[in-house]
């Protein structure tokens, strides 16, 4: 081959490295927009008052500033108000509730998502991205048989369009309390198998029924079963003594994570999604933030997220990322005090309103169920310090990144996404017409923007059932809520409004028959 096509080949590769380099903050290239990267930071059980910004007691300087930088939506919508709905809808574009079986998962459940769905992650696949998620899971592993915890634990993350999964399985207080890396569990020892059982109890480790004089934090409502680090969890497990975590260190572990990730030498943009465990429960913040806000575990575990916030922004800043990267921050579900540990959660609340000014908490019909805290921050192209009205639901994350990524994606599989990306950067303060709230036992609710909400009628009871001391907005007749007006939900309009309430009751059943 001749000397011309070396050099030719040559300038081919400088040119293309050139045309995929971002740069960052100080560099003189122009940003490129087109190939954002993406940080997705969603929280566990973060109420809309729980951020200062929003009214919130609890100093988090670190989100406020997201905040100051970005965009804060005051009418940002998680689809469910537990967990595992939510965290399905977001990733597949389709409401949790379609489908039998998508609510709160065990930790031994299968993959709720099937390695031939569409989804977020395989969009940003497409597109070009690496992709890759960090933190709380709780969506399932393994086929129908279920995870095979000494084995290849598949399919999971890496089945429906992650490069890079490092999770725990379900939540902190469900076994196996152990790690999973890609395919694996860490640290495993062949000698010592794991045993996980959600009905009878394994092995001989003590569980906290029998043994509550071993508990660092004493359960109030299940939770207690088997004991690893001193907290009694919700299910049984024996074996796999390398592998088990001290919650203690959840966050620096997941930080550190984050970093290897995202300082990794690629050409590619990354994608990453990050699910903090933080503010769940089990709430054991580092020892390092253990009493540093006067509100108990619950308010140190919120120190703790800020601090993680704090941690990945300085880390983009580091590597010259933070203007082109679009930081999404955001919560599963509303907010909930006792959830099942006494943490005096309850006791030490003082002044501060989890739920801001909506009524209900986690697992609720009413607005604190789903209405969250959500800031998107990209320097690049969303002016900082803005507040916007426009009414966006998680689920559009599907179809919001495939229209601006220039990605088709599967519209039959996820049927409820939509394109919200001029409401996402700022360009539309209206957003979508209207949206489905799931709270407990796939109760359903309809907002609309205008704020008008109907909760239908369900033999449900009023309160959450167990534990938590929390409204669920259920009743066996029909409900109409002004909660543009009334964002308490006081006043039941049902009976001066039928028309208004006829039209709800319409749109939300064509939404289910689609
Ligand atoms: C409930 C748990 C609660 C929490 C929730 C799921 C009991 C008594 N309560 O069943 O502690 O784990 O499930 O929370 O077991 S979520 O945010 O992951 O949906
Ligand atoms: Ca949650």
């Amino acid at each position: 081959m001749n000397k011309a096509y070396y050099v030719g080949v040559f300038l081919l590769l400088i040119g293309f490295s050139c045309s995929n380099k971002k740069t960052g903050v100080s560099g003189q290239e122009k940003v490129n927009t087109k190939e954002p990267n993406v940080l997705l930071i969603y929280t566990d059980d973060l109420g809309y008052g729980d951020v200062a910004k929003y009214g919130g007691q609890i100093p988090t300087p670190h989100i406020d500033e997201l905040a100051a930088d970005g965009m804060l939506f005051t009418n940002a919508y998680a689809t469910a108000a537990t967990c595992t709905p939510s965290r399905y809808a977001m990733l597949t574009g389709e409401y949790a509730w379609r489908a039998k079986g998508r609510g709160v998962a065990p930790g031994d459940a299968s993959a709720l998502i099937r390695p031939d769905r569409e989804t977020l992650p395989s969009v940003m696949q497409r597109a070009g991205y690496r992709t890759g998620v960090i933190g709380k899971w709780h969506l399932g592993l393994g086929g129908d048989e279920g995870p095979d915890w000494n084995g290849a634990l598949k399919p999971g993350p890496l089945e429906i369009g992650f490069d890079y999964s490092f999770i725990i399985p379900a939540t902190g207080d469900r076994v196996p309390t152990v790690f999973v890396e890609d395919h694996h569990v860490v640290g495993l020892d062949p000698e010592d198998p794991i045993q996980v059982s959600y009905r009878d109890k394994v092995g001989d480790r003590p569980t906290g029924k029998e043994h509550p004089e071993l508990l660092k934090m004493m359960w109030s409502h299940g939770h207690n079963h088997t004991i690893v680090n001193g907290v009694s969890r919700i299910g049984y497990m024996a074996g796999g003594e390398a592998t088990l975590w001290r919650d203690e260190d959840f966050a620096q572990t997941f930080v550190d994570k984050a970093s290897q990730f995202i300082t990794q030498e690629s050409d590619k943009p990354f994608f990453l999604y990050f699910a903090t465990h933080d503010i769940h429960v089990p709430r054991l913040a580092h020892e390092k933030f253990q009493g540093t806000t006067g509100f108990g575990p619950r308010g140190d575990v919120i120190a703790q997220l800020d601090w993680t916030v704090g941690e990945l922004m300085k880390l983009l800043k580091e590597r010259g990322m933070e203007e082109n990267t679009i930081v999404i921050f955001s919560s599963d579900n509303g907010p909930v005090l006792d959830d099942g540990y006494e943490d005096q959660a309850r006791e030490l609340i003082g002044d501060h309103k989890p739920w801001g000014t909506l009524r209900g908490g986690k697992y609720s019909a009413f607005e604190a169920g789903t209405r969250v805290p959500f800031i998107v921050k990209w320097p690049a192209q969303i002016e900082g310090g803005k507040t916007t009205d426009a009414m966006v639901s998680q689920v559009d994350l599907v179809g919001s990144f495939a229209e601006f990524l220039g990605q088709k994606y599967n519209a039959q599989q996820a049927v409820d996404t939509q394109n919200a990306w001029p409401a996402l950067v700022g360009e539309d303060p209206k957003g979508r017409e209207g949206l489905v709230q799931e709270a407990l036992f796939s109760n359903l609710a309809y907002i609309r923007r205008d704020g008008y909400k109907l909760i239908p009628a369900n033999n449900g009871p009023d309160m959450v059932p167990w534990g938590p001391v929390i409204e669920t907005g259920f009743t066996n007749k029909d409900q109409l809520f002004d909660v543009k007006n009334d964002p308490g939900e006081t006043k039941d309009i049902s009976l001066t409004s039928p028309k208004i309430m006829e039209e709800m009751k319409f749109a939300l059943q064509q939404i289910k028959d689609k």
